[in-house]
């Protein structure tokens, strides 16, 4: 398996699965999620309205699967961060699952090529460098060999240098 690190916009990168940094009630908001939402159509808010009514909100660490609408991708795939608000064992825990559970969505959808905005790093105000440790070691950890490339998309340069730099001795 590939780890990729680029910066850029997710909503533009070409892969099978995007993951949004969502919120429990996946309807929305700013952030990734607002850009997502905006540049992938009403198709992908009809789908998680349609989640919404099938399961209810969907909790910190959890994921759910959706169309892409018009972007490059052919699912996105919607977690919900923790917010920091003072951290603790439970955050960090909450957040290597948004990993996993995504992950597993991934697979079960035979995601090939899986894309990650730096969730929680935003809104939530996780600090990167904890964030960023959180989720190499969540996707390092995560043992299937199905998938073949994650990418982790950095938007602004300080993610962008700490995953280069957690990063560097990868696919050497
Ligand atoms: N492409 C890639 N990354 C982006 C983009 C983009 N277009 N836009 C922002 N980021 P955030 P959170 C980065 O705030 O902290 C929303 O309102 C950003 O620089 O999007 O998990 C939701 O509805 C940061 O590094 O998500 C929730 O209410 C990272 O994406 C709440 O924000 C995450 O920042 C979730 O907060």
């Amino acid at each position: 398996m590939k780890l990729t690190v680029i910066q850029s916009d997710i909503t533009t990168v070409k892969a099978d699965a995007i993951v949004n940094a969502a919120n429990s009630s996946l309807l929305g908001g700013g952030g990734v999620d607002g850009a997502i939402h905006r540049k992938g159509g009403s198709a992908i808010l009809d789908a998680c309205r349609a989640v919404r009514a099938k399961q209810g909100k969907c909790n910190p660490g959890e994921a759910v699967v959706t169309t892409a609408g018009n972007l490059p991708a052919n699912y996105v795939i919607h977690t919900v961060g923790p917010v920091w608000n003072n951290g603790g064992k439970e955050k960090e825990e909450l957040l290597k699952n948004c990993y996993i559970n995504s992950l597993k969505l991934a697979i079960e959808n035979e995601v090939k090529r899986i894309a990650f905005p730096n969730i929680s790093t935003g809104i939530y105000k996780f600090p990167k460098n904890i964030a960023a440790r959180i989720a190499v070691e969540a996707v390092k950890n995560f043992n299937q060999d199905k998938i073949e490339e994650i990418i982790f998309v950095c938007f602004d340069q300080e993610n962008f240098e700490l995953y280069n730099e957690l990063l560097k001795n990868e696919n050497k």
